[in-house]
């Protein structure tokens, strides 16, 4: 598949299922709208959209099967935003859990098919829960893949950890099925009869702890450390940006995943996930938790460029814009940067 895909396939996500804000569903939406689509064309891909995923068979579908569910659950925190339908009660304190799962899962088998074509898919969210989906349809076409998570935020919590039982903070927990996601749901049985099968049941273990990098990261609940620290998984830091260069730290993380095209006989397929926040709030400031302190915009996009370097990307998320936060110029610049990485992961920037 070396540099093969001549086609990209955007799969638009309005989905903001994962975490309490509204308006993160907009983000695809004001990103094609920005001339995306256009300007993939112009860098020569054959590109395929045809419109976004609106997942509102989803919804009809757990709103009517559940005439019987228990009465409707406030939602338990403060933001203006959305709260629990009735139809979704939590889980535990898990919010939107079968919401998130059933479109994560409509999502996996749309990259998967994309990808099995010789696709390469471009995912636009939408919150990060999306990645569940991503994630098992990439490990579904490209099996011995690794992936690249730049983020502020590790999203690993599992049930037992998460303090806030947004779900776009988890994602990778169940991508690798660890134990904290098994022990909500049986406590869960416990309490409750009927007892619920896990709706996200569907998800296979497929990510091994060896099998994804992290960088960027600067914002980790202490559970969320003793999870990376227990699995033994590489994560860079802002710190280990500071210390290494971006540069060295984007070769440390091709190394440990053995994904540079320097062997094609060993080169390994890569899916990167992009967190917008990542970057610095002063780069990207319309997303939903900023965090000081993070990549400029040059280090984003030479992440980005390098990965597209390998020859080896079969997939890319770019997710958590949101152009309801901040003022009319801090959308654009947060839209406009969106594009651009994605341009950068799609061989914009190399001579
Ligand atoms: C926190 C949690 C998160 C993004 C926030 C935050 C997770 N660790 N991810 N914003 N993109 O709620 O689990
Ligand atoms: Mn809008
Ligand atoms: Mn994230
Ligand atoms: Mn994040």
């Amino acid at each position: 598949f070396l540099k093969s895909p001549k086609t990209v396939s955007i799969v638009g996500c309005p989905f903001s299922g994962g975490q309490p804000k509204i308006g993160v569903d907009e983000g695809p939406i004001h990103l094609v709208e920005a001339g995306l689509v256009n300007q993939l064309q112009e860098l020569g891909w054959n590109v395929k959209f045809d419109g976004h995923h609106q997942f509102e068979d989803i919804k009809y579908t757990l709103s009517s099967s559940s005439a019987t569910a228990s009465s409707p659950a406030a939602g338990t925190d403060n933001d203006t935003s959305t709260t629990s339908n009735h139809w979704d009660p939590p889980i535990g304190i898990l919010k939107n859990p079968r919401l998130v799962s059933r479109v994560c899962e409509e999502v996996a088998k749309v990259v998967s098919g994309h990808a099995k074509k010789g696709e390469l898919p471009v995912t636009l969210g939408g919150d990060h829960s999306l990645a569940m989906g991503t994630i098992s349809g990439t490990l579904d076409a490209h099996p011995s893949a690794g992936v690249i998570w730049v983020d502020a935020h590790a999203d690993i919590n599992t049930a037992a950890t998460t303090e806030s039982g947004n779900i776009h903070g988890m994602p990778v927990s169940f991508l690798m099925g660890l134990d904290g996601n098994h022990q909500a749901f049986s406590d869960y049985n416990k309490s409750n009869s009927p007892s619920l099968e896990t709706p996200f049941a569907w998800i296979k273990p497929v990510l091994k702890p060896s099998s994804i990098v992290y960088i960027g990261l600067r914002d980790v609940d202490s559970g969320e450390k003793k999870i990376l620290k227990d699995n033994g998984i590489k994560a860079f830091s802002m710190h280990d940006v500071d210390r290494y260069g971006i540069g060295k730290v984007v070769e440390m993380a091709l190394d440990y995943l053995n994904a540079d095209n320097t062997n094609p006989d060993e080169v390994r397929p890569i899916h990167l996930s992009f967190d917008v926040d990542a970057l610095d709030p002063s780069v990207a400031p319309s997303t939903g938790t900023p965090v000081r302190g993070g990549l400029t915009f040059r280090e984003g996009h030479y992440i980005c460029e390098r990965i597209w370097e390998t020859g080896a990307l079969v997939g890319l998320d770019l997710m958590e814009v949101n152009p309801s936060l901040e003022d009319d110029v801090s959308v654009k610049q947060t839209v406009a940067v969106g594009c651009s990485l994605v341009r950068a992961a799609l061989g914009e920037t190399l001579l």
